[in-house]
């Protein structure tokens, strides 16, 4: 193992035993939410992990090394320290060489939890195509990474902060299977739906493990994008984010918002505009993808567990 890669011991044996590991990003902690809500939410996700049968993976940069498996202690660091770095790909050899605290974004995170041998990645959203990216050339590094990385990443979908479909063409490019769990229609974060038909669909979870175990022993690397809709009565109607969403680019334009500051910008516009209302379903849809992550991490063990250690 790398010596700047700190797997926490008992992650380290459940990796070699091969039991059901989630990871779990901490840009969504430090830079996605506010605080407090950020720590109590950050808590939650590791306990639905736990009492769904696997083991929770939050990941970050702390003291110079990838940490894989943080106390709950580093947890409310990273939530209460105003000035942690919100690191990509492109982030980890700076905030590591310099021994600063990061906060790994869906691209970071990936990559680490792919390093440590962990096939089962939840979050809330992914990055991607920003509207206008005809112009900025804004699109996030949580794609290209998808093309590289193996584990699947669930997700409530793609947030229409950024243009859906753009996003969903520029996976298509990358080779990322999007898979959607139980509907046609691809889920737009907040809301079931996107107008967009959904590139797969699957019923179950176990048909999931499945194609995880055939695109990798394939030899075809890089992630799957399973986007889960959250039940449709806890959502916010689309609507109504449309039009705080319009209010927010108005205004990160006017205030020349750019580059890795404009999507916190956009959640904490959209979390005030709502009253908090968009914030209880960001929370709600992490808690739901806690839970379909840690029982899929539970499928793809069962699978695995008959493939020699390098296959997993
Ligand atoms: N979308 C959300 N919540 C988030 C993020 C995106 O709904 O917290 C975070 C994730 O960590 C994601 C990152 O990887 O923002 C993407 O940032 P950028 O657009 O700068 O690549
Ligand atoms: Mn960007």
């Amino acid at each position: 193992m790398h010596p700047l890669l700190d797997i926490s011991p008992d992650l380290q044996d459940a990796v070699a035993a091969g039991h059901p590991i989630v990871a779990l990003e901490s840009t969504i902690i430090a830079h996605g939410m506010p605080w407090p809500r950020n720590v109590e939410t950050a808590l939650a996700v590791e306990k639905t992990v736990r009492e769904h049968g696997a083991l929770p993976a939050t990941i970050a940069l702390l003291d110079g090394k990838c940490r894989v498996g943080l106390s709950s202690r580093e947890i409310e660091r990273l939530a209460s320290t105003p000035d942690v770095w919100k690191a990509s790909v492109r982030d980890i050899p700076y905030v590591i060489a310099r021994g600063i605290p990061g906060a790994t974004t869906v691209a970071a995170t990936l990559r680490i939890a792919a390093m440590a041998g962990i096939r089962v990645f939840v979050t809330g959203g992914i990055g991607g195509v920003h509207r206008g990216a005809q112009q900025t050339m804004d699109i996030s590094a949580d794609l290209t990474e998808l093309s590289k990385s193996s584990a699947t990443v669930v997700s409530a979908g793609v947030k229409s902060i950024l243009d859906i479909g753009l996003t969903l063409e520029a996976l298509e490019t990358l080779g990322v299977p999007v898979v959607t769990l139980g509907q046609n229609d691809f889920p737009s974060f907040y809301s079931t739906h996107s107008g967009h038909t959904s590139p797969l669909r699957v019923d179950s979870l176990e048909e999931i493990a499945r194609l995880m175990h055939t695109k990798w022993s394939l030899g075809i690397e890089g992630a799957i994008l399973l986007a889960n809709p959250l039940p449709p009565e806890q959502g916010v109607p689309v609507e109504k984010i449309e039009s705080l969403l319009t209010e927010a680019l108005r205004e990160a334009d006017k205030q020349q918002i750019k580059g890795k500051k404009l999507t916190p910008f956009l959640l904490k516009s959209i979390a005030q505009g709502s009253n908090g209302e968009s914030l209880d379903t960001n929370i709600a849809l992490v808690l739901h993808n806690a839970t379909t992550g840690a029982q899929l991490a539970g499928q793809y063990a069962v699978l695995a567990k008959n493939l020699p250690p390098h296959q997993r």
